[in-house]
């Protein structure tokens, strides 16, 4: 049983830096020299690093926060051997592929598209949601005819490998989630296929830049849950859950079971704790603490990470279970860090 007596050592030893991930180096403020203004990009998983790579290009050459982030999640909306984010994305139980995204800029102007089928980058919807209408979320077919309306053009994005990994999967139909998988293939540098089907069914991008002007902006995209119920929509694509960004304080945004980041209004929650004063991984920590408190059992399936920048420049991380890890690049580093964990 994880009781109350425990999750409060936990969090000592957490405090004391006692249950960072062995295999990267753990953030440590300390030795992170990050100057104010100077801008900087930060993402989830080790994936993440492409994307960064992409988002750099705007931030370095002094655009938009905004622009950097939809183009870095592009890269792996993209990818074909990414099962968790975009095009290859893992179907829902039913054979679809249902993707989920949102963008949210400096001035708290925000898009979302949920559940939308056949747009290979559905950031770029999210986007023009924002941009082009009154609303923030388009969902579904709705998101579709708006999408197509708008010059996207419609395609197949369930690949040959993933229907096959979908029809092994209905031979048992088991629904589990599977923490940090989409790691496990980009991390030890294997390809997806190497992966036992239903294993690789989720990991999200989740992606967060500081321009030059020290404006900020964040992305996330998903397919969500591999072999989900058909509709199911996660944390992602909902502002405030997946992502949020407050110029004045950071942003945050999330990876792992959305309903459990859902619950809390998760990446919301990481940024209130920063306008607080707490750094961003004590924020993301602390967030993650409602949801270990309705979970107090260490559950193998359950991962969340938070991943958060604030407006000096820090970042930081915290995640239930050790194996998140997140991309940073600025003019100083480009890198990949273990996440602390609440569990080892
Ligand atoms: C979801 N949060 O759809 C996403 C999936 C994910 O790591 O991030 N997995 O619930």
């Amino acid at each position: 049983m994880f009781n109350r007596r425990k999750f409060l050592e936990s969090s000592l030893l957490s405090s004391a830096g006692m249950v960072f991930a062995k295999k990267l180096p753990a953030n440590n403020f300390s030795e992170n020299k990050i100057i104010t203004g100077n801008p900087i990009v930060i993402s989830t998983w080790s994936f993440g690093q492409a994307a960064n790579a992409e988002a750099w290009k705007t931030l370095n050459a002094g655009g938009r926060a905004l622009d950097a982030v939809e183009a870095g999640a592009k890269i792996p909306e993209a990818d074909l051997n990414n099962h968790s984010v975009g095009r290859a994305g893992y179907p829902d139980r039913d054979g679809h592929v249902t993707l989920d995204a949102c963008i949210m800029d400096e001035n708290s102007g925000c898009g979302s598209v949920m559940c939308i089928e056949h747009i290979a980058h559905p950031i770029s919807v999210a986007r023009l949601v924002m941009e082009k209408t009154p609303h923030v979320v388009l969902s579904g077919d709705g998101a579709l005819q708006f999408a197509l309306e708008n010059g996207f053009k419609k395609e197949e994005l369930l690949t040959p490998e993933s229907e096959k990994a979908w029809k092994e999967w209905l031979k048992n139909s088991k629904y589990k989630p599977v923490i940090n998988s989409e790691e496990k293939s980009y991390g030890n540098k294997s390809t997806a296929s190497n992966i036992a089907v239903g294993e690789n069914n989720h990991d999200t991008i989740g992606i967060i830049a500081m321009d030059a002007k020290g404006d900020m902006s964040g992305a996330c995209t998903t397919s969500g849950m591999a072999f989900k119920m058909r509709g199911r929509v996660g944390d992602s694509p909902i502002i405030g859950a997946g992502l949020f960004v407050d110029n004045e304080i950071g942003a945050a945004t999330s990876t792992g079971v959305g309903e459990e980041v859902i619950r809390i209004v998760g990446s919301h929650l990481v940024v209130e704790y920063m306008r607080q004063g707490l750094s961003p991984q004590d924020a993301c920590k602390k967030t993650l603490e409602r949801i270990i408190k309705r979970n107090p059992i260490k559950r193998d399936d359950l991962q969340v990470g938070f991943l958060a920048l604030n407006k000096k420049g820090e970042y930081g991380a915290f995640a239930i279970q050790k194996g998140f890890v997140y991309s940073v690049k600025n003019k100083n580093e480009e890198k990949v860090y273990a996440s602390p964990s609440w569990f080892d």
